[in-house]
């Protein structure tokens, strides 16, 4: 055995010492034992299969009641110096952190199976990918990397040949929330999580390893790891332009993603890379490229139809693994604004009595993997990734942010992503709704301070001359009674039409303090019902609430001290005094 198989073992053997599994299975990912390990938990109730002629191969679990959402305030990153983590994160020193929950994992997988899962998040072939081990002891973790990672012996061969994996163990102790804890060594490139079978909490590779842990490898690397989607956008005339998009949990990603170009622009295609992460590295020329960590979709269900992701909707239809949702009395599964059939059973699997709230949880998901989405990109497993002209950040938001807006350049563009602010979702348990800064949408994910990670994005614009532009963008602007003012959805490529016309010099704006805005009826409007009066208001600039925001940007820049670049500080000055000439 070589010696990073051998370092494998001697971590198994050590685990298992602690845990106290019955068995101890090493995960091939091969479709046999997927529809084995589905079949084990069909019988022992874990998955309940839905109906097999409407949705072929698809099943649904319903989690612990309590256990619905990722844990932000149960989640730490675990540093020697508290300073490292930075306010952004809850912090334990790795001494605490490793006796705290080694405690909880003390004899956690008694009567259990013990999964060994080999992954690697990226293209198996790509230079830019990272391999990782999970040990857990839910099959249902274990059946959700096989969707969501490439995970098996392909994995295991890599790990073999470059020594050096991600570290994750995970059992679902007892779920009992004050027995719940998800922690990060990013010194030793490890994760532990216990009391939780969650997706974001449970299924390692993705928050944990992908954002988390290797946001801090990235730093150290020099490359990004983030909190974004990416999508190829082809034009009648057939290029294809690759953005990635930075959008907070549950504001939009996958469907944007996956997004059906409208009527009004014939022609154009949608390669869809990824809906939630994107690993960046500049080449050797200096062009930034981006792959998808990722092999599959954690999506958000309530809110998918054929109106809002069609191909979502569709592609949920076979091979699908529900959380949460509701069903049919003909066993369906259902959902709010799924806008066909009718609720029988609700989330938790009691009879459908609308006085009890949502039949589908909010937060309810589907996993599937990306090869069931129609426009999944075939540069999806290109290991150099693929070429990024535009990076867009956006929130949502009801007021102040207009529909789109360009940064002056990579310096104001990083001051644009530090100050994204979002209502928050039912992603993460907390109160739904409250504005919350939300600094390139990796207020969840990043695994350092913050101010270490601006520098970090500032460093780039002294190690390339081609970086993509930078972009803002908010589907969400209401009116006083609550309507949105822009339609959302397949009607956002009008935008992002615009975005690329910028990339390519091909189209001018005018600049205001807060960047570069659309000129008028630059936006194609053509066959929408919006008029020009909400469209001079989508694509304006309020002047005073931008000043409000600055200063309140201002003061969240400040509790992190003097980790905050210069530059940083510089920019929010810079633009506060433009705010003030215009006011
Ligand atoms: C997700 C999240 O599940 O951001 O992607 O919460
Ligand atoms: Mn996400």
């Amino acid at each position: 055995m070589t010696t990073s198989l051998s370092t494998l073992q001697q971590w198994v053997d050590e685990v298992a010492a602690r845990t106290h599994p019955d068995n101890i299975h090493w995960c091939t990912g091969s479709d046999g034992e997927y529809a084995q390990l589905i079949q084990l938990m069909t019988a022992d109730g874990t998955l309940s299969e839905l109906n097999k002629d409407e949705y072929p191969n698809c099943y649904l679990h319903l989690s612990d009641p309590s256990d619905v959402a990722r844990v932000e305030h149960l989640t730490y990153v675990c540093t020697d110096d508290q300073e490292d983590a930075g306010p952004n994160n809850n912090w334990m020193s790795p001494a605490d952190g490793h006796a705290k929950i080694d405690a909880l994992f003390d004899g956690a997988m008694r009567g259990r199976t013990m999964y060994v899962i080999p992954y690697c998040m990226g293209p198996i072939a790509s230079p830019y990918s990272r391999c990782g081990v999970e040990i857990t002891d839910s099959a249902y973790v274990a059946v959700n990397m096989k969707l969501m990672t490439r995970m098996g012996s392909a994995a295991l061969e890599r790990i073999e040949r470059e020594g050096t994996f991600v570290r994750g163990l995970h059992s679902t102790g007892d779920l009992d929330p004050v027995r719940r804890f998800i922690m990060h060594f990013p010194a030793e490139l490890s994760i532990k999580s216990i009391g939780s079978g969650y997706g974001g909490n449970a299924l390692l590779g993705k928050k944990c390893h992908a954002l988390r842990i290797a946001s801090h490898q990235a730093r150290d690397e020099g490359w990004l790891a983030e909190h974004m989607m990416i999508v190829g956008l082809e034009n009648p005339e057939g290029e294809t332009h690759y953005i990635a998009c930075a959008f907070p949990s549950a504001c939009g990603k996958t469907n944007l993603a996956m997004l059906i170009p409208p009527h009004s622009l014939p022609g154009w295609k949608v390669h869809t890379l990824g809906d939630d992460i994107a690993w960046l590295h500049l080449d050797e020329e200096g062009q930034l490229r981006a792959i998808n960590p990722e092999s599959g979709y954690f999506g958000v269900v309530p809110g998918t139809n054929k109106q809002t992701n069609e191909n979502a909707f569709n592609m949920i239809t076979r091979d699908t693994i529900f959380t949460n949702v509701a069903r049919t009395a003909n066993n369906e599964p259902w959902w709010e604004a799924k806008n066909v059939g009718e609720p029988a059973f609700d989330w938790q699997g009691r009879e459908y009595d609308p006085s009890t709230g949502k039949a589908a949880h909010p937060n309810s998901r589907f996993t599937v993997a990306a090869t069931n989405n129609p426009c999944y990109s075939e540069l999806a497993d290109a290991p150099e990734g693929v070429p990024i002209s535009a990076i867009v950040f956006g929130g949502r938001r009801k007021r102040v942010a207009p529909l789109v807006y360009e940064a002056k350049n990579w310096k104001h563009g990083v001051l644009v992503g530090a100050s994204v602010g979002s209502e928050t979702t039912a992603a993460a348990i907390g109160e739904v709704g409250v504005i919350r800064r939300d600094p390139m949408a990796m207020k969840p994910f990043c695994g350092y301070n913050f101010g270490d990670y601006w520098k970090h994005w500032l460093s780039f614009e002294e190690r390339s001359d081609k970086l993509p532009r930078i972009f803002h963008v908010n589907w969400f602007r209401q009116d006083d009674d609550g309507n949105f003012l822009w339609p959302g959805f397949g009607e956002n490529l009008r935008v992002l039409h615009w975005i690329i016309d910028r990339c390519e010099n091909r189209i001018g704006a005018k600049e205001t303090p807060i960047g570069f805005l659309p000129n008028e009826g630059d936006i194609d409007t053509s066959e929408l019902e919006i008029s020009a009066e909400t469209m001079r208001e989508l694509t304006s600039v309020d002047i005073e609430r931008s000043k409000i925001e600055n200063e309140h940007f201002a003061e969240y820049l400040d509790t992190f001290g003097d980790r905050v670049p210069e530059a940083l500080r510089e920019e929010q000055q810079r633009e506060a005094a433009e705010l003030d000439k215009a006011m």
